[in-house]
């Protein structure tokens, strides 16, 4: 039984590839911090192993690596938020740039043959030199995070060619699902559309409804990252849809979803708008296609609907309904 672990086990996506990761047989253990929520494990926490590390100090780091005996490893821990990144630009430095290269030499340091997966991103795009971005797109970040990325990115770049390690990083553009954080654009407007079509709220606050995003579906992309560690060679990979649609077409498509019309509840509000934006950002993963044989499943309209199904039935549930509103989502 092959042993992965995965640094930020309880978020979004560390949720969906430790489930893909039991699918295929792994041994599976994840690491988060001791005040962490572990809601989204809770239907299979009972075969995980889960450990309490805080990638901002990780002295523990190379104990569990000695103990586990990983054959990969999956960096999906970091500060993830760009809009928090303006306020907390030290933490954000000191966990998803510095907690990479803590952990890539803890690997060093116990077992060079760690195969490692590092979770960089689009935002390190930012203000765009071209469109669209390849694995060759140089990066123009725009935020404390995105700068925060470039080095973990790098960092990983130079592991690989100063140790010979078998060190990918998967630039991954905007994924979503009903797991997404809830400071999230993409949350935010489902949670909010369900809660006005129940009657909860009144009004949706957003800022920038022109900045434009490359959104696909977290499910497909974990996918992505265990193929890139059973690759012949370690090389990055850019992982999106290709298809890009501006904050406001999302609002748009969730009201639709509920029949009711965006421009009746949509506030715009000023404290939402960043120091500085990233307008616009669009995948070519071909690379991917090509040597991994990945592609997204799932077409924007599809995760707009497949969110906001996922917040009406969590207020059905909670109000003691059982039958779906608006569709039968099974994608969640
Ligand atoms: P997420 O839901 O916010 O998960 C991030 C995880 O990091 C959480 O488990 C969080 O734990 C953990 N974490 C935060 N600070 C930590 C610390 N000091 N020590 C240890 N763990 C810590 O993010 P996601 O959407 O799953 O994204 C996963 C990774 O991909 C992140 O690195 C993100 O930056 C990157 N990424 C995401 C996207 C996207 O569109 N989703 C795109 C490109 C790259 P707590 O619950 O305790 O906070
Ligand atoms: O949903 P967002 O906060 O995502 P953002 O900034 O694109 O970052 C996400 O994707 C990155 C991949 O490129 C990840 F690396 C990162 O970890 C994270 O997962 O904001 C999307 C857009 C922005 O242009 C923002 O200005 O939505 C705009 N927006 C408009 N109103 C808002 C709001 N964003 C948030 N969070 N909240 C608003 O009220």
């Amino acid at each position: 039984m092959p042993v992965a672990l995965i640094t930020g086990i309880n978020g979004q996506d560390g949720s969906y590839l430790a489930e893909e990761l039991l699918r295929l047989g792994y041994d599976v253990h994840g690491t988060h911090r001791p005040q962490s929520d572990l809601g989204l494990l809770s239907s299979f926490r009972d075969q995980l192993n889960l450990h309490q590390i805080d990638l901002g100090c990780g002295e523990e780091i190379e104990q569990l690596l000695t103990a586990i005996q990983p054959r990969e490893v999956y960096n999906l821990a970091a500060q993830s938020s760009v809009g928090k990144s303006w306020d907390e630009p030290v933490e954000t430095g000191n966990i998803t740039a510095i907690g990479t290269a803590r952990l890539l030499e803890a690997i060093r340091q116990v077992d060079k043959s760690i195969r490692f997966y590092q979770a960089s991103s689009s935002e390190m795009f930012g203000k765009v030199i071209e469109t669209p971005q390849t694995e060759l797109t140089p990066f123009w970040p725009r935020s404390p995070y995105g700068v925060a990325k470039v080095y973990g990115h790098f960092i990983t770049v130079n592991y690989r060619e100063s140790y010979d390690m078998f060190a990918c990083s998967g630039i991954l553009f905007n994924h979503e699902s009903p797991r997404r954080g809830s400071a999230f654009v993409t949350s935010k407007i489902a949670r909010t559309v369900a809660e006005i079509k129940s009657g909860s709220a009144n009004e949706l606050r957003l800022g920038n409804l022109q900045a434009k995003r490359d959104w696909g579906f977290a499910g497909d992309f974990v996918k992505a990252m265990w193929k890139m560690l059973q690759a012949d060679q370690p090389r990055d990979y850019v992982i999106g849809t290709g298809d890009v649609h501006c904050v406001g077409e999302f609002v748009e498509c969730a009201f639709d979803y509920v029949g009711l019309d965006w421009r009746k509840f949509v506030v715009i509000d000023p404290k939402f708008f960043r120091p500085a934006e990233v307008d616009v950002v669009t995948a070519d993963p071909t690379r991917a296609k090509e040597d991994l044989d990945w592609q997204p499943k799932y077409s924007f309209e599809q995760i707009v609907t497949m969110m906001v199904e996922a917040e009406l039935q969590k207020i059905q549930n909670a109000q003691g309904q059982t039958q779906p509103s608006v569709i039968n989502n099974k994608a969640a």
